[in-house]
């Protein structure tokens, strides 16, 4: 056989083993031996059952992702599957580790399947802007049930063995040598004798299906589907599977596979997939990293109190620090709150609350952070504050520990040279609330030892972090291009649009939310505060601050909120203040199109971010596209702003920035030597310099 797959034959039950590490994806290289193995099995008299098994750390993960978009090369997965269903001996799948998308398909092509009991089974081809195409959404149904088939395929989220098992999905779990379990097993299921019956003639929890109440749900997933294409597909692609004979099913899944691999929703989504795993590689990759345990936080509000839970939920002893007694149990009791609501919400177990809030240690000392590995300060955002912090940890911290800063903006560099080590000095940049979101910026100062970064840049995924290496300058990646996108916003409205026009124009587009309910919610006194101490002005922002509007948290901002709701309700007063400021100004409102709203506020944050990539600020375009989907919600079927530049096309971008350059004369407008070489190439590596 290949390298890829391999053939054993125990006493008349033949192994059939696939190995292609990392995830044992279905390569051409893996699909064309499998079907020869499968196809001398099928004839082989010597062989009584059949077990697919794979090397390595997990069964199939899928088809794989590289090959999609490329002319197929057959025997594709269909086939493999087609002929593995029509075997009339048994066969059983032995599952550990993950088996995901096509990994599941094959399986589901076999009469059984056996799983480990750390196993976890799914279809998760909707994160990719795709569905099933190997046969999930047909046969799936068929031994789940079609409304929970339904939410496995829409949600893409991957069930663990247990509750394979009490679904009718797996049809045994073990503990330990799974492939010898396997066999026993696939011995005894041929000793009984068949007839086996194939997964496809499988329909008897079809016939439960309540179409109505499955359309009820599958309406609402579509509503929160949010423009994409793959959730509502993979919906009417299991209806299907209910509605219509298996072949004809089959056969439109098939169809709608094929319309959504060529789909910029799916393109886009598949490059997200590959850049977050490119984001997290560095140069030099057999740097020794330090040993991280204890971890020190400092500061217990808001940002402080959520990095303490990410690390004590990533299994990490936190030690959290803060200047008084009372602020410390003020943090710590947050922290209590909070684990105490996912309890009641069903997110957590008590045993897992008890278990971390068993990490914490609350001290108001400096000298307690002397056995932490890192140290993170998330204080107030002023520089002597830092300084003065920074100081008392060169005095107090381990040699070689971390020293991390969480600020948004200030200058990294300057914090590290005022301390003996600069060299363990880098920022951790959360984004709120830091135990849910995703984002990591992690800031690489001039000094910052390759060590100290490969560290973080592990420990970051170890957390659950998506984390992203920038360098240094005022707001790192995110919030330098969000500042681009912020000024034509408040420009926008002084010329004639309302803010619900303008957040309207922004979840049109696929945003969760406008720039305006995301300042409401976020705070707007944060950018205020920023804004006064840069000598900047917004004068519709500064003024709600100034008449104490700052948002949802309290009760008003650019739009209203009625009685603690989180819902806008659009405000008559703010309307008429934006005219106001208009007239000073002499601005004559005008109406204002949802397309002139996108380009005038994304396209400077592309040319901000093609600077960003010209100064080596961000390595790679796709890092960027990273961090906006994952700390902004910039929309996943978009891929990013760098990748849905891309699909705008350089050229018109440029010529459209020019225009409102010529227009305003404002610097956001004026293109980046990068953007006209991604005009001319097509692509952003030209300048890409670290
Ligand atoms: C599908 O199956 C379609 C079918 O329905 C129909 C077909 C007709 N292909 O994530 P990791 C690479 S769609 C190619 O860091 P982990 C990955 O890029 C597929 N490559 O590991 C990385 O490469 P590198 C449905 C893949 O342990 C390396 O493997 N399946 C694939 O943290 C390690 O990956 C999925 O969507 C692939 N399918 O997580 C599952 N998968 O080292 C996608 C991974 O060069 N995969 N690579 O950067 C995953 O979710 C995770 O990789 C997994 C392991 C959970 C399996």
């Amino acid at each position: 056989m290949s390298n890829s797959v391999s053939v054993a034959n125990e006493g008349g039950v033949a192994i059939v083993t696939i190995d292609n590490p990392p995830v044992n994806a279905l390569s051409f290289h893996v699909r064309e031996p499998l079907m020869q193995a499968l196809v001398a099995l099928r004839d082989d008299a010597s062989v009584a059952a059949i077990v697919i098994a794979c090397a390595g750390r997990t069964f199939v993960a899928g088809a794989d992702i590289t090959e999609f978009g490329k002319p197929v090369q057959q025997p594709d997965l269909r086939a493999i599957v087609a002929t593995l269903e029509a075997i009339a001996k048994p066969t059983v799948a032995a599952i550990h580790g993950t088996a995901l998308g096509g990994g599941l398909e094959l399986a589901l092509g076999c009469h059984f399947r056996v799983a480990d009991q750390g196993a976890k089974l799914g279809l998760p081809e909707v994160k990719l802007g795709l569905l099933p195409g190997g046969g999930g959404t047909v046969r799936l149904p068929r031994l789940v049930g079609a409304l929970k088939a339904m939410r496995m395929i829409v949600s893409g989220t991957p069930i663990g063995a247990q509750e394979a098992h009490g679904t009718g999905l797996v049809d045994a779990v073990f503990e330990g040598d799974l492939t010898t379990h396997a066999v026993n097993f696939a011995r005894e299921i041929a000793r009984k004798g068949g007839p086996f019956t194939p997964v496809r003639e499988r329909d008897e929890s079809l016939g439960e299906t309540d179409l109505a109440a499955f359309d009820a749900e599958a309406a609402d997933l579509a509503r929160k589907a949010r423009g994409l294409e793959a959730p509502v597909a993979c919906a009417q692609a299991v209806r299907n599977a209910v509605t219509l004979p298996f072949d004809e099913a089959l056969a439109v899944e098939r169809a709608l596979f094929v319309k959504l691999v060529a789909s910029d929703q799916s393109r886009a989504q598949r490059h997200l997939f590959f850049a977050e795993r490119e984001a997290a590689k560095l140069p030099g990759k057999d740097v020794v990293k330090r040993r991280i345990s204890r971890v020190g936080v400092i500061g217990a509000g808001t940002m402080g109190g959520g990095i303490a839970m990410a690390f004590a939920n990533g299994g990490h002893p936190v030690t959290l620090l803060e200047t008084s007694q009372e602020a410390l149990q003020r943090g710590l009791a947050t922290i209590e709150k909070n684990y105490a609501v996912s309890v009641t919400r069903g997110s957590l177990s008590e045993d897992a609350r008890q278990q971390r809030l068993g990490q914490f240690k609350g001290s108001i000392d400096h000298a307690d952070l002397g056995d932490c590995d890192l140290i993170i300060e998330a204080a107030f955002e002023d520089m002597a504050v830092k300084k003065e912090i920074f100081g008392k940890l060169d005095a107090v911290a381990k040699p070689g520990a971390i020293l991390a800063t969480n600020t948004s903006y200030l200058d990294i560099d300057e914090i590290a040279a005022s301390i003996s080590r600069p060299q363990d000095v880098l920022g951790l940049h959360f984004f709120s609330p830091a135990n849910v979101m995703k984002l990591l910026e992690i800031v690489r100062a001039e000094k910052t030892a390759p060590d100290a970064l490969a560290t973080v840049v592990d420990l970051a995924r170890r957390i659950g972090k998506v984390a992203v290496v920038v360098g240094v300058c005022h707001g790192f990646v995110g919030n330098r291009m969000l500042a681009a996108r912020g000024s034509e916003s408040e420009a926008l409205l002084l010329e004639g649009a309302t803010p619900s026009q303008i957040d309207k124009a922004f979840t049109d587009f696929g945003w969760p939310m406008g720039p305006f309910q995301m300042g409401d919610l976020a705070g707007l006194d944060i950018g205020w505060r920023n804004r006064k101490a840069r000598g900047l002005t917004a004068v519709i922002a500064d003024t709600l601050c100034e008449q104490g509007r700052f948002g949802q948290k309290t009760g008003r901002g650019f739009y209203l909120y009625e009685n603690g709701s989180r819902t806008p309700i659009p405000d008559p007063e703010v309307e008429a203040l934006i005219r106001d400021k208009a007239a000073e100004k002499g601005i004559a409102p005008r109406t204002i199109a949802a397309d002139e709203i996108i380009e005038r506020t994304l396209y400077p944050l592309i040319n901000e971010g093609a600077k960003i990539l010209e100064e080596g600020i961000a390595a790679r375009a796709s890092d960027i596209d990273v961090v906006w989907v994952n700390g902004y919600g910039f929309p996943i079927g978009k891929g990013g702003p760098m990748f849905w530049a891309g699909l705008v096309g350089a050229g018109k971008i440029i010529e459209r920035l020019e225009y409102w350059l010529e227009l305003t004369g404002k610097d956001v407008f004026k293109p980046a030597s990068l953007l006209k070489r991604m005009a001319e190439s097509g692509s952003w590596e030209a300048g890409s310099t670290a």
